[in-house]
């Protein structure tokens, strides 16, 4: 036990530490903890936060802002905000989540009509967002396979690494992203492909990488689907951002359709954050693809049984304005107007981008601005360069060299473009 001093000051008794070495040596069990290494993605933000410069600039985290540089809340959402404000109930979900909701976020990563869906063959619970969905995920991996490792690919999320280690999994990794061609390193992905042990998982980004911007072609996904069949791999897709590759969700969806058709099981983690803008309602699905309805009711139920000492339940709210957008078609109308109008206004920002730098008369190549999809531009910038940009700029963004384009506007893209010349500029 803590021992200290008391000093009475005021005809209160304050604690203050006893003398200096023995206050070290009689510290609580937990003196010993030294501070965290600051998040590589929310660090950023914490950083950005703190500089008062009034020129500052975020392209941190990937959260979409509109052009005047603002968080967005969606128009759906807020009208589904205003029909569930009168009778909703503040009650528990289930251990498993709002069913309405998980049938709605079904429809879209297998299809309204998938044949899975019909037969039950789907295990799914709702899940604390995607991170949640990939913890879930990386958690009953551990408990029903303990000796799997899971293949992940260079790069990926920072935080991919985090979750599969706290769930103790052993990782692995596999080719991905080629930094000369800037683009997919196809050959080096199914070599690792082959060479990976019969039956091994693979974390797949469903659609627009992060932090690359590279996504496979169709072609692509189909060979890749063709080896992982031949080599019975388990695929796991983390779709966060189902409807900002293409703008429309249901192409988004592409990958994961193609193995489903080659008659793969996998498992897929959801995230509404960035495409319905529901970031801090922490509102996603896990779902894994069952050989029948019994082992999909065995599974889930399983699933619950992880979440319950967790976090018993998830979230209410977010669900609620999930389920009600989606089961409404003039509400899903107007989200797909909304999603495509976010890709949209990235799309532009990457043209804009691209165009001041080289209307600065940039010597280098900046194609990889357009050709990359989805909310991040993945520079080739070096963490020297991007410091500066920091110290000298007040620009902020991952030390790796990602831009998230969804912080880009018409306001600050030609400071960002002149910063970004200045710093990668040869001497
Ligand atoms: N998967 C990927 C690939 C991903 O980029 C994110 C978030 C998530 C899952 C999790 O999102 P959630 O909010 O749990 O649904 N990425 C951004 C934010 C973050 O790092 O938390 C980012 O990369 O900036």
């Amino acid at each position: 036990m803590a021992m200290s001093s008391g000093a009475v000051v005021g005809g209160q008794r304050r604690w203050r530490p006893a003398l200096v070495p023995a206050a070290r040596a009689m510290a609580s069990w937990f003196g010993h903890v030294e501070p965290a290494a600051k998040d590589p993605i929310l660090g950023v933000t914490e950083a950005f936060l703190a500089d008062p410069s009034p020129d500052k600039v975020n392209v941190g985290v990937g959260a979409y802002r509109d052009d005047n540089g603002r968080p967005v809340v969606l128009e759906c959402v807020r009208e589904a905000e205003r029909r569930v404000a009168g009778n909703a109930n503040m009650e528990y979900l289930p251990m498993g989540g709002s069913v309405k909701m998980i049938e709605e976020s079904l429809k879209l990563s297998y299809g309204e009509d998938s044949e899975f869906i019909r037969d039950k063959r789907i295990a799914a619970v709702q899940a604390l967002s995607g991170t949640g969905a990939c913890r879930l995920f990386a958690d009953f991996q551990k408990r029903f396979l303990p000796d799997s490792q899971i293949y992940i690919p260079t790069p990926t999320w920072a935080n991919h690494h985090n979750i599969w280690r706290d769930a103790r999994v052993p990782q692995r990794t596999f080719s991905y992203y080629h930094p000369e061609s800037r683009g997919l390193d196809f050959a080096g992905l199914m070599d690792d492909v082959k060479n990976a042990p019969d039956g091994s998982f693979f974390l797949l980004h469903a659609c627009a990488h992060n932090p690359t911007g590279v996504d496979p072609s169709e072609e692509q996904w189909r060979e890749i689907s063709f080896q992982f069949k031949a080599k019975k791999h388990f695929p796991f897709f983390d779709m966060a951002y189902q409807g900002f590759a293409s703008g429309d969700p249901e192409r988004d969806a592409k990958a994961i359709r193609i193995f489903l058709e080659d008659g793969h099981q996998i498992g897929c983690a959801q995230s509404y954050a960035k495409n319905m803008g529901l970031y801090g309602q922490r509102a996603g699905c896990l779902s894994i693809l069952c050989d029948d309805e019994m082992q999909a009711v065995a599974v889930k139920s399983q699933l619950q049984q992880i979440a319950r000492p967790m976090y018993s339940n998830p979230p209410l709210h977010g669900a609620l304005i999930v389920s009600t957008i989606l089961s409404d078609p003039e509400l899903k109308n107007l989200w797909l107007k909304e999603v495509k109008g976010m890709a949209d206004r990235i799309i532009g920002m990457r043209k804009a981008l691209k165009e001041n730098l080289e209307r600065l008369g940039s010597p280098l190549s900046w194609e990889h601005i357009t050709n990359q999809i989805g909310m991040f531009c993945y520079s080739g910038m070096t963490p020297e360069q991007v410091d500066r940009l920091t110290s000298e700029f007040h620009i902020y963004m991952t030390r790796n060299g990602r831009i998230s384009m969804a912080g880009v506007t018409t306001g600050n893209v030609a400071y960002l473009a002149n910063a970004i010349h200045e710093v990668t500029k040869p001497n």
